[in-house]
């Protein structure tokens, strides 16, 4: 419950952006163009050091803390939009952000977005909404409904970690998606050798339903290969790049010119 209370005080001090910061991880397309980049969070707890989200996103979910927080990180993500504009630095075309599901969940969150994104001098258009099964299926018709109004608005929609959840593919086909991100679970298996690859399966379903498929946690050149041959769109992992914070990120991008 220590952790609760500095989660709290550390998003009562946001305007002092001294704890929290969003990263940065490149996606290159299938022929290595730089398409955009997802913003991963971190939190630099002062005495725990740097922790994962995936340790305080969950506790942020239960404490109601992420309305809050999720909000930090649309702001923070249109800031660097803004940044990257004005300094003319070609980040792709956008950048994702991870939405929580309760974050989906709040009755006007579409069109508060769009109003909070627009009214940051943001196109929707340059934002990906990265979104797990699990968010989608707990109230389907009211997920789809949210989504529709998100995709209307100009977002991106993509369906992350895809594979590892429970989504039908009847579901799957009346989201309005624009990505299904492959979880890399079934990218870490991929190897010269390996006859049917499930990426393969998850790539062709992905192409049927008329959407880019991405692969995530890319680590391997043998990897990278299996990929491109098998038609994956796009490609995001440790072997394209870490997620790395904002100067590392310029820098990256300063390098591959
Ligand atoms: O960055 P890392 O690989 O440690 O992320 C771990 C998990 O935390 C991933 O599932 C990722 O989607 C999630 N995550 C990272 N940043 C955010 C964020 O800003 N909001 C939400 N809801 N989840 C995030
Ligand atoms: O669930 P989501 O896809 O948002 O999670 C992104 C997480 O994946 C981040 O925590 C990021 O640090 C991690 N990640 C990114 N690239 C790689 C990779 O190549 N290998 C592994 N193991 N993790 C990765
Ligand atoms: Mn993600
Ligand atoms: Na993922």
């Amino acid at each position: 419950l220590a952790l609760e209370r500095g989660l709290r005080t550390a998003l009562e001090q946001e305007r002092m952006p001294a704890q929290f910061a969003l990263h940065f991880q490149p996606l290159v397309s299938r022929q290595g163009d730089l398409l955009g980049a997802e913003a991963l969070l971190r939190w630099r707890h002062p005495q725990l050091g740097e922790l994962s989200p995936s340790v305080f996103i969950p506790l942020a979910e239960e404490t109601g803390l992420i309305h809050a927080l999720g909000a930090w990180v649309i702001r923070e993500a249109c800031a660097h939009i803004r940044a990257w504009d004005r300094d003319g630095v070609a980040f792709g075309d956008r950048l994702a952000v991870n939405v929580s599901a309760w974050q989906l969940a709040q009755p006007q969150f579409a069109a508060q977005l769009e109003a909070e994104v627009r009214g940051a001098g943001v196109e929707p258009s340059r934002l990906t909404l990265e979104l797990t099964e699990s968010a989608l299926l707990q109230d389907f018709d009211s997920a789809l409904d949210t989504l529709r109004q998100l995709a209307a608005a100009g977002f991106r929609l993509a369906l992350d970690d895809f594979g590892t959840g429970y989504s039908s593919l009847s579901y799957l086909q009346r989201l309005p998606l624009d990505v299904l991100k492959i979880d890399r679970a079934f990218v870490s298996e991929l190897h010269p050798s390996a006859s049917t690859p499930l990426a393969g399966f998850i790539i062709d379903v992905a192409h049927r339903l008329g959407v880019a498929a991405v692969a995530e946690g890319v680590e391997t050149v043998a990897q990278r290969l299996a990929l491109e041959r098998l038609g994956c769109d796009g490609l995001q992992g440790y072997l394209i790049c870490r997620p790395v914070d904002e100067a590392g990120f310029r820098q990256w991008l300063a390098e591959r010119e």
